[in-house]
């Protein structure tokens, strides 16, 4: 019996959660209940896709660049960056943004909810590679429940007898008509750093909109904020907890034709990242035996 087969007499669900083998010898989950479609590679617990039946146009954008293959980060979606942010802290050899989204994850738990949504409970795979990377006793788990809402809660349990520190983020890259016709509301007031050259420090006026590549990791925040898309008419809400940062990213033209995979020529219009994350000055003290968990869950409505 292969791997799909074990995986869906274990953990299938009729015909609302079912799993298959794709490209690159990777597994998705395919969720198709009465309130959404959602798919998730098995690979870093990676979010691709999630439409609630009342959107015309999927809510998570994934690149039409992007590649499906063992070990490599896949483009859009929801990359879960862990047990770092960003670049390592001390070493530039270590993966941007940890090593979470890479590693292969197996399904622990399955279930309907009481309201019809799907959930599914994944944790990483440990391997001489990622010790090597993170020398500590831990356990990570993402959940997963897709349905009118998408909500995703990691928690990371330190299990050893000393203390660590994480920084982490959902690095959702959100589905919208254009850059030009979105903006970010709900963080009017927040200080924040930016990244694109350096890392200024600035205090948010209004809304965010998009004339350039923006990188800013707004600190200090547990604000719910919002994706307003003035070109799909919809609005989608991003309320969380245990989440003290949040990113906005575009890359704009530049450094989207240098990455080469947000969909050429111009698949980045069609993305804006609100990531939910604790980045910078919010890293995470998790004490030796506790737990720590960040949630956060998106609703789209039309505006
Ligand atoms: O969250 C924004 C960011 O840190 C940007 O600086 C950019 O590097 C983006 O993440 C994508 O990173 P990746 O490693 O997925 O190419």
């Amino acid at each position: 019996m292969d791997s799909t087969e074990k995986l869906n007499r274990q953990f299938g669900i009729g015909g609302q959660l079912g799993f298959r083998a794709v490209d690159g010898g990777l597994v998705v989950a395919e969720i198709n209940n009465a309130h959404a479609t959602a798919s998730l590679c098995l690979q870093g617990a990676h979010l691709m896709a999630w439409q609630p039946r009342s959107q015309a146009v999927p809510v998570i954008w994934l690149s039409r660049d992007a590649v499906l293959a063992s070990g490599k980060a896949i483009r859009g979606g929801t990359p879960v960056c862990w047990p770092w942010f960003g670049a390592h802290v001390s070493d530039p050899s270590f993966p941007a943004h940890g090593f979470a989204r890479t590693a292969p994850w197996r399904v622990i738990e399955s279930g309907s909810e009481p309201d019809g949504a799907t959930r599914l409970t994944l944790c990483p795979e440990e391997s001489d590679k990622t010790r090597a990377l993170w020398p500590h006793d831990s356990r990570l788990e993402l959940t997963v429940i897709a349905g009118e809402t998408l909500r995703m809660e990691l928690v990371t349990e330190n299990t050893g007898i000393t203390d660590f520190e994480i920084t982490e983020a959902l690095h959702t890259y959100f589905r919208i008509g254009d850059i030009g016709a979105a903006r970010v509301g709900g963080l009017a007031g927040c200080d924040y750093r930016d990244k694109v050259g350096g890392s200024t420090p600035g205090k948010q006026d209004g809304t965010i909109r998009f004339t350039g590549e923006t990188d800013r990791v707004y600190v200090n925040t547990a604000a719910e904020c919002a994706v307003e898309d003035d070109m799909l008419k919809r609005r989608i809400r991003i309320a969380k907890s245990g989440s003290l940062s949040t990113v906005v990213w575009t890359p704009w033209t530049e450094k989207a034709n240098r990455m080469g995979d947000m969909g050429q020529p111009d698949g980045w219009r069609e993305t804006v990242c609100v990531e939910t994350a604790n980045a910078l000055e919010n890293a995470v003290k998790v004490a030796a035996g506790a737990r720590h968990t960040l949630i956060v869950e998106y609703r789209a409505e039309p505006m």
